[in-house]
C-alpha cells in the first residue's frame, strides 16, 4: 500500500465548508438548512480527493497498465460522504472539524440520498468490487448508467408496498463531474446498407436512417483506502443529438428531432426494478446497448490514443468484465468497432474480442435468463444483429464439428435458436472466462445449467466466491466494533480482513466476550431507536434480533419465515406459559413493482405483525417488524444489530448471497440452508457455529428433475402446518378480505400454469426450519457459548472480503498489475 501523503488541516477544512456554503447558497453556515450543510461539506471533501484523482489518471496514462472495465447495469453505491471520509482515512479529523463548527456528522450523512443505481446483490457486489479495486491499487473503471431515478423508494401504506420515485439527483450530486469531452454517439434502428469497396476489396457496412443519442459521461470518484488511488465510476447520461430547436428543422427533421429528444430522455430515465428476473422490454435493450456502446467506444479510443491508433493488441491493455449477461452486446459492439471502424477482418477482430471479454454468471433462475426475440433485437440493433448471426453461424459449425450429428447440442447451445438471441450463450461463446460466484454455484453451472458448454470448453470455467468490503460494512457501519477490534489487533484488518483471526484467542476471554456482546447490545439499541423513529414500534433490545433483509423473492423464502412466525404464535397462544427467549423478527425487502405474489407477501408480513404486536396476551414474547425502504444506508445499521442471519433460500437457488457475509462479519449466527456462499461460511466457522436445515441442493435438483414431491401430502398429514395455511384464507390476518392471501395459499398447494405446487419447497423444509429455530432459542440461552459462536463468525469472516475476491479476479482472470499512484 502506498502511503497517503495528503495533508489535512482542520482549520482549512472548516474554512472551506464555510466558504462553500457562501458561494453555493449565499448563506452563513449557521443559516443553512441540513441539505445545504451536507452539500457544503461534500464539496470540501471532494477538494481532498481531487489531486489524487488527477494523479491517478496521470499515472495510468503514463504507465499504461492493463485496465479492467467493469461493465454493469447496476452499481448500488449507497451514500458516498462517510465512505469517502473513511477511505481518505480522515473520518475522525473531519468529524471533529465539523463539531467545532457546531455540526453533527451523523445528521449530515443522513442528508445524502443513497445512490441506489441497483436492485440488490448484483449491484452492491459491483460497488464492493470498485472499492476493493481502488484499495488494491488496480486500474479500473466502473461503466454504467446515470439513471435519473434509481431503485424506487418504498413506502408502506396500510401494509402494502407503495413505490415512490427516487429523485436522487434533485439537489445535485456534489461528487460527480460531467465529462462532456468524452461524449459518443450511439445509434439505434434504421437499416444496414452494404457494398463492396473496390479499392480495398472489403465489404462495407453502413447503418442508415437511424435514430441516435449522445452519451455523455459523469465520473464519480472511487477512493482506495489509505492510498492515492482514485479510480472512476463512469456513468452515462443521454442527450439528444440536436438540442431541440424548432425553427431549424423542416417537417421530416422535426419529427426526427422529437423522437431523438424522447429517446434520450427515456433511455436513462429509470432503473428496471427487477432482481433476478428478465422482463424483455425493448427499452431495457436500448439501455444495455447505450452504455455498452459508449463505454466500448471510449475504451477503444483511449487505447488507440496511447498506441498509435493501432487496435490489434487491445487485449494486452484492456479487459471487459460483463456483470451478468446485461452488458453482453459488448461482444458484438467490439466486433463492430474493430471491423467497421478500424478495418479489421473477422478472424482478427474475433481473436481480439475473445481475448478481451469475460463473463460472470450470477444466477441459475430460469426467469432471469435474457433471451431477446430476434425481431426486436434486429430492428433495434440491425448491424449488431448481423454480427451476432455470424458469430452464431460459426459457433454452430464448431458445435457440429465437435459433435457430428448431435442436433440436441445445437439446440441447447446455439446463440440464436427458436427465434431468440440467447445472451448467456453469446457471453460464454465469446468470453475467455466464465465464472460463478460461489463454489456450489459454479459446480451447479458446470454440472447442470451450463453442462454442455463446460464439456465443450472446460478451460473457460472458474469460480470466484463473492465478497464484501469491510470498509463500508464494518468500519463505517459498526464503529463500536471496529474500534474494539483496532484496539486489540491494530488497524491492519481494514485492508487485510484475515487478520481478524488474531482475535480468535479472545473467544475464551470472559471480559472480551462481555465487551463484544455489549457492543452488540448498543447496536441493537441503535436499531431499536431507528425502528421507533421510522416504524413507531417499540422493540426490546434484550430480545433476539432475528433478521431477514434482502429483495423479496419467492426463492428467498420470506414466506417460510412468516409462516413459521404464524406457527410460533399459535404455539404461544395454545401454551401461554411457553418458555421462549423473546424474539424480534425483523424484515426488510423491496418487491419488484410488477411481482404480485411478492407484494402480497409484504402485506402478509405486515398484517401478521399487526396482529401479533397488538396481542398483549403474549407479553411481547415475539414481535414482528417490517422496516420500510430497506436500502444500503439503513442496511449498515441493521447488520450491526443482528443476532440471527436468516439465509433460508431453497438450496441451489441463491447463487451466492452477500448479505450473509455482512451479518457474519458483524457477529451474527447464520440460520440457513446449504445454499450459495452459506456452504463456504459453514466451512469457515465450523458446523457448530451455524444452524443449518432443509433439503440439500442435490435433493432439490433431484425432485425438480424426477418429481416425487407433493405438498398436499404434508398439508394432509401435518396439523400444525395445515392450521397455519388455513389462516391464510380464513381471515385471521385479513379481516377486511379473507381472500387477500389466496394466491399465496394456492402457490403452496396447487399446480398453476405449469408451475409445480410449492415450487420452492417451503412446506417440505418447514419442520426442519422450525427445529432449527428451536435450536437458536436453546443456544441463545447459553450466553457464553452464544458469545463464542458469534465472535467466531465475525473473526472468521476474512475469506469473505471483496479484497480477496478482487485479488483472485485480478490475478487469475484479468492479469492486472498493481499500479500505485504518487501525488506530486
Ligand atoms: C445475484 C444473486 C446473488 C448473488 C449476487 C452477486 O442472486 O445470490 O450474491 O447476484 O453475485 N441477482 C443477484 O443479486
Amino acid at each position: 500500500m502506498t502511503d497517503t501523503a495528503v495533508s489535512f488541516s482542520k482549520e482549512e477544512f472548516k474554512k472551506k465548508v464555510v466558504s462553500n456554503c457562501k458561494s453555493l447558497y449565499r448563506k452563513n453556515i449557521d443559516e443553512a438548512d441540513k441539505q445545504q450543510v451536507f452539500q457544503s461539506v461534500a464539496y470540501a471533501v471532494k477538494d481532498l480527493i481531487i489531486d489524487k484523482w488527477i494523479a491517478t489518471h496521470k499515472t495510468y496514462d503514463k504507465e499504461d497498465p492493463k485496465v479492467v472495465y467493469y461493465m454493469s447495469m447496476e452499481f448500488l453505491m449507497g451514500r458516498a460522504l462517510g465512505n469517502n471520509m473513511i477511505n481518505l482515512t480522515k473520518y475522525n479529523e473531519i468529524k471533529e472539524a465539523l463539531e467545532e463548527l457546531g455540526l453533527d456528522i451523523n445528521v449530515i450523512e443522513d442528508q445524502e440520498p443513497d445512490a441506489a443505481l441497483g436492485n440488490g446483490g448484483l449491484g452492491r457486489l459491483a460497488a464492493c468490487f470498485l472499492d476493493s479495486l481502488a484499495t488494491l491499487e488496480y486500474p479500473a473503471y466502473g461503466c454504467g448508467i446515470r439513471y435519473k431515478y434509481g431503485m424506487f423508494k418504498q413506502e408502506i401504506k396500510d401494509g402494502y408496498q407503495v413505490e415512490v420515485p427516487d429523485n436522487w439527483l434533485k439537489d445535485g450530486n456534489p461528487f460527480e463531474i460531467k465529462r462532456s469531452e468524452y461524449k459518443y454517439e450511439v445509434k439505434f434502428g434504421g437499416y444496414v446498407r452494404s457494398y463492396r469497396d473496390e479499392a480495398s476489396g472489403r465489404d462495407i457496412f453502413v447503418q442508415e436512417d437511424y435514430r441516435s443519442v449522445i452519451a455523455v459521461p459523469y465520473d464519480l470518484p472511487v477512493i482506495g483506502y489509505g492510498n492515492n488511488t482514485v479510480n472512476s465510476l463512469r456513468i452515462w447520461d443521454a442527450e439528444p443529438v440536436n438540442t431541440f430547436n424548432l425553427s431549424s428543422f423542416d417537417k421530416g427533421d422535426y419529427q426526427k428531432a422529437i423522437e431523438e429528444e424522447n429517446l434520450a430522455k427515456n433511455i436513462v430515465e429509470v432503473l428496471y426494478p427487477n432482481d433476478n428476473h428478465y422482463a424483455g422490454k425493448e427499452l431495457r435493450l436500448k439501455q444495455q446497448y447505450f452504455f455498452v456502446s459508449a463505454s466500448v467506444q471510449r475504451a477503444v479510443d483511449r487505447y488507440k490514443s496511447m498506441h498509435n491508433g493501432d487496435v490489434r493488441k487491445l487485449y494486452e491493455k484492456v479487459t471487459f468484465q460483463l456483470n451478468d449477461t446485461h452488458p453482453t452486446v459488448a461482444v458484438a459492439e467490439l466486433m463492430r468497432i474493430l471491423m467497421d471502424e478500424n478495418g479489421l477482418e473477422w478472424d482478427e477482430a474475433w481473436d481480439i474480442t475473445t481475448k478481451t471479454v469475460a463473463y460472470t454468471n450470477h444466477t441459475i433462475m430460469a426467469e432471469a435468463l435474457e433471451k431477446w426475440p430476434i425481431e426486436l433485437f434486429s430492428r433495434l440493433l440491425p448491424r449488431i444483429y448481423q454480427i451476432v448471426e455470424e458469430i452464431n453461424r460459426r459457433f454452430v459449425e464448431e458445435i457440429k464439428a465437435k459433435y457430428p450429428g448431435d442436433q440436441e447440442k445445437v439446440r441447447k447451445m446455439a446463440v440464436i435458436y427458436d427465434g431468440q438471441v440467447k445472451m448467456a450463450h453469446l457471453a460464454i461463446c465469446a468470453g475467455y472466462s466464465v465464472n460463478g460466484v460461489a463454489k456450489l454455484h459454479t459446480e451447479i453451472l458446470e454440472k447442470q445449467e451450463l453442462k454442455d458448454f463446460y464439456e465443450m470448453m472446460p478451460e473457460k470455467f472458474n469460480n470466484k466466491t463473492n465478497g464484501i468490503t469491510q470498509r463500508r460494512f464494518l468500519l463505517h457501519a459498526n464503529p463500536l466494533l471496529a474500534d474494539w477490534i483496532t484496539d486489540k489487533i491494530g488497524d491492519g484488518w481494514i485492508t487485510d480482513l484475515k487478520q481478524l483471526e488474531k482475535l480468535l484467542v479472545y473467544v475464551n476471554d470472559e471480559k472480551a466476550r462481555q465487551e463484544f456482546m455489549q457492543i452488540k447490545h448498543k447496536n441493537k439499541v441503535r436499531l431499536a431507536k431507528y425502528i421507533k423513529e421510522h416504524n413507531g414500534i417499540d422493540v426490546n433490545p434484550d430480545s433476539i434480533f432475528d433478521v431477514q433483509v434482502k429483495r423479496l423473492h419467492e426463492y428467498k423464502r420470506q414466506l417460510l419465515n412468516i409462516l413459521h412466525i404464524m406457527y410460533l404464535y399459535n404455539e404461544i397462544k395454545k401454551n401461554p406459559d411457553m418458555d421462549i427467549v423473546p424474539r424480534t423478527f425483523i424484515f426488510g425487502a423491496k418487491a419488484a413493482a410488477g411481482y404480485k405474489i411478492a407484494k402480497q407477501t409484504i402485506k402478509l408480513i405486515n398484517n401478521v405483525a399487526e396482529v401479533i404486536n397488538n396481542d398483549e396476551s403474549i407479553n411481547g414474547k415475539i414481535k414482528v417488524v417490517f422496516i420500510e425502504n430497506y436500502r444500503v444506508s439503513n442496511a449498515e445499521i441493521i447488520f450491526a444489530a443482528a443476532d440471527v442471519s436468516e439465509q433460508i433460500s431453497t438450496a441451489s437457488k441463491e447463487a451466492s448471497g452477500t448479505g450473509n457475509m455482512k451479518f457474519m462479519l458483524n457477529g451474527a449466527m447464520t440460520l440457513g440452508t446449504m445454499d450459495g456462499a452459506n456452504v463456504e461460511i459453514v466451512q469457515e466457522v465450523g458446523a457448530d457455529n451455524a444452524v443449518i436445515f432443509g433439503l440439500s441442493s442435490d435433493e432439490v435438483i433431484r425432485y425438480e428433475n424426477e418429481g416425487g414431491y407433493d405438498p398436499m401430502e404434508i398439508f394432509n398429514n401435518d396439523q400444525d402446518i395445515r392450521e397455519v395455511l388455513m389462516e391464510l384464507i380464513n381471515g385471521k390476518y385479513s379481516k377486511e378480505d379473507p381472500e387477500m392471501f389466496r394466491d399465496i395459499y394456492n402457490s403452496l398447494l396447487n399446480t398453476q400454469e405449469g408451475r409445480r405446487a410449492d415450487t420452492y419447497f417451503i412446506l417440505k423444509d418447514f419442520c426442519s426450519y422450525a427445529d432449527a429455530q428451536k435450536k437458536i432459542d436453546e443456544r441463545y440461552r447459553d450466553e457464553k457459548s452464544w458469545a463464542k459462536t458469534v465472535m467466531i463468525n465475525s473473526f472468521k469472516a476474512g475469506k469473505f472480503s471483496s479484497d480477496r475476491t478482487i485479488e483472485e479476479y485480478a490475478t487469475e482472470i484479468w492479469k492486472l498489475t498493481k499500479t500505485p499512484v504518487k501525488v506530486q
